[in-house]
């Protein structure tokens, strides 16, 4: 039977052919290409991230919304589109229906990423860092729909933790209570984005693809709908040191309060102010981080496909 969403669904030629196989293949967002980086950076980063995850015998799948479809694989062309237009909408759970329906240019978030994912099949999905807890949410209610989305869907997400700009301790303890586990890989703790250490313990270390892989899959075989958070720290000699980064995002976050920003555009806001008072340093960290994401995913995705064809992984 074919399901009504198919028909809002479109795989690249790659993409089909990588699932058909059954082939490892990992999701990656559009936000970060249309709201998180700046031109050209943007798209010359979602070109290596792509060739990091082939480099390493996976497919990567691009996901955004254009032309009223959700595409689960990009062109380059389509790369540039999202990276130059300025004019993506940035689409969360919320705004699916409707940047679908009208055919306007959409950006997955994490969450919108995530559902894009599940319907298509693909279980690991690489981003930077997740939304979170924002600091001061228990005035301002602003807590990431990705958050939600871990909750509910199951797809396997690896970041360097959850970005430095939110309350990483409330972010953990939201996920706690929604039941969603966070593995930490490399560290005991959990990732801080620009910094390696959140000073927060992850709830379980696994180094190993194949163990990652396990955990995910026993989880999904036993019926436990939902995410599984992946941390890795961004590499050492990327980091940003810890001071330097908390005072400027300190600025950051007054200048955003001063100016009233508040809702979807905080994110993109603080990322870009961190990226100016750095000097384009937060941004070269970003970048590194992402493609480091992407090597931990590539291979945690290649351990969950040797899983499902009953291969030892
Ligand atoms: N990781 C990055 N840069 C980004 C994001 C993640 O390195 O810009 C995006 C993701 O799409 C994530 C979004 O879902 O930031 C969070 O936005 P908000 O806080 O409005 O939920
Ligand atoms: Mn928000």
């Amino acid at each position: 039977m074919i399901e009504p969403f198919q028909s809002w669904l479109t795989r690249s030629a790659p993409v089909a052919a990588a699932q058909t196989a059954g082939r490892a293949v990992v999701a990656l967002e559009s936000t970060i290409i249309a709201h998180g980086m700046p031109y050209p950076e943007n798209v010359r980063t979602a070109r290596e991230v792509e060739a990091v995850i082939r480099g390493l015998g996976a497919e990567p799948a691009t996901i955004a919304v254009i032309g009223g479809r959700i595409r689960i694989g990009l062109s380059d062309q389509e790369l540039e589109l999202l990276g130059r237009s300025g004019q993506a909408a940035k689409v969360s759970r919320r705004d699916l229906p409707a940047v679908l329906a009208s055919g306007a240019l959409g950006a997955t978030t994490v969450a919108g990423t995530m559902i894009c994912a599940a319907l298509a099949g693909i279980e690991v999905f690489v981003t930077g860092g997740i939304g979170g807890v924002h600091r001061g949410a228990e005035l301002s209610f602003d807590i990431s729909a990705d958050l939600q989305e871990l909750a509910k869907t199951s797809v396997a997400v690896v970041c360097a933790g959850a970005k430095s700009i939110l309350d990483l301790a409330l972010t953990l303890e939201y996920l706690e209570t929604q039941g969603v586990p966070v593995l930490s890989c490399g560290q005991d703790n959990f990732a801080a984005f620009y910094t390696r250490d959140s000073g927060l313990r992850a709830d379980y270390r696994l180094d190993d693809p194949a163990q990652q892989a396990r955990f995910i899959r026993t989880k999904w075989d036993l019926g436990l709908a939902g995410g599984v958070v992946l941390s890795t720290p961004v590499p050492e000699a990327a980091a940003m040191p810890r001071g330097e980064i908390d005072a400027i995002t300190q600025r950051a976050l007054a200048e955003a309060k001063e100016q009233g920003i508040t809702g979807k555009a905080l994110t993109p806001f603080l990322l870009a102010r961190i990226e100016a008072l750095t000097g384009g340093r937060s941004l070269a960290t970003n970048i590194a981080l992402v493609k480091h994401n992407a090597e931990v995913g590539a291979r945690l995705a290649l351990a969950m496909a040797a899983g499902r064809r009953g291969l030892p992984p």
